[in-house]
């Protein structure tokens, strides 16, 4: 019941239910679609591969969603706040602490794919190019990677530091679409503001999806409704008769 009752519901977020005000610009979710979210991302949900160089990238298996995002931007908070665990992805307040592509199978119908952040200042030019090499050739290659997120911190908006990715994700041709984060830390003022900045850059941008969700993992605001939209990509349940 908590997770899904938006008819009653104005655009003020609350925490572990849906609301409009998810998604920018704002639009009610479907009921059926919040169900589906809420039934998938109740299934087990466990690490299977951790990739630190593309020689090491597992197999594809399922269709995958890439968390990707500058370093700290609470990309492994995410994952762990919609699959609802609180330590499967690892958290740190040290930036950069992610550093390998983590692979975490959900359910055997969908594939989250947490990468190491980039723009961690401290960072050698080394570990710049490694990480260059490794998350340009999984975002390239991955045949499966049905969605990359692109987590932005909804403090700081689209800067310098995120443009070559969405370069990247425009020159791959990959779906991308935005999930801004740590709402919880910003007036609601600014948060429309920072919403709107974005999707005026994604508007530029040929394969951003228009619309942007609003999350804070601390707070559970915007992840009902994360979970909706990421269900649509996962393989269909496996019938009883077919294990
Ligand atoms: N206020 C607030 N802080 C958050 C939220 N999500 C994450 N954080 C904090 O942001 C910091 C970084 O979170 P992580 O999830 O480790 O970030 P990451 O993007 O995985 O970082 P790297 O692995 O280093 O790239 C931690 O101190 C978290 O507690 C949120 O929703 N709200
Ligand atoms: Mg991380």
């Amino acid at each position: 019941m908590g997770d899904h009752a938006p008819a009653r519901r104005g655009l003020k977020p609350v925490p572990g239910e849906a609301a409009p005000g998810d998604l920018f610009p704002p639009r009610q979710i479907d009921t059926d679609a919040l169900e589906a979210g809420r039934l998938l991302f109740a299934k087990e949900c466990r690490f299977v591969a951790g990739a630190g160089n593309p020689a090491a990238l597992p197999p594809e298996t399922l269709p995958e969603i890439a968390f990707i995002g500058r370093s700290n931007v609470g990309k492994s908070s995410l994952v762990n706040a919609l699959t609802g665990r609180r330590m499967l992805a690892r958290i740190s307040r040290t930036p950069g602490r992610t550093q390998q592509i983590n692979f975490f199978d959900l359910g055997g119908r969908l594939m989250l794919v947490d990468l190491p952040g980039y723009g961690y200042a401290a960072a050698s030019k080394g570990a710049v190019r490694a990480w260059t090499a490794l998350v340009e050739r999984y975002l390239s290659t991955r045949a499966g990677l049905a969605r990359a997120c692109l987590l932005i911190d909804a403090r700081r908006g689209i800067t310098d530091t995120d443009r070559p990715t969405l370069a990247l994700c425009d020159n791959a041709a990959l779906s991308y679409q935005v999930v801004l984060t740590k709402i919880d830390a910003v007036k609601p003022a600014e948060l429309a503001a920072a919403a709107a900045a974005v999707a005026g850059e994604l508007a530029r941008r040929r394969a951003a999806h228009p619309e942007i969700h609003l999350t804070s993992a601390e707070k559970r605001l915007g992840i009902a409704a994360l979970r909706a939209s990421l269900a649509a990509f996962a393989e269909v349940a496996p019938s009883p008769r077919s294990r």
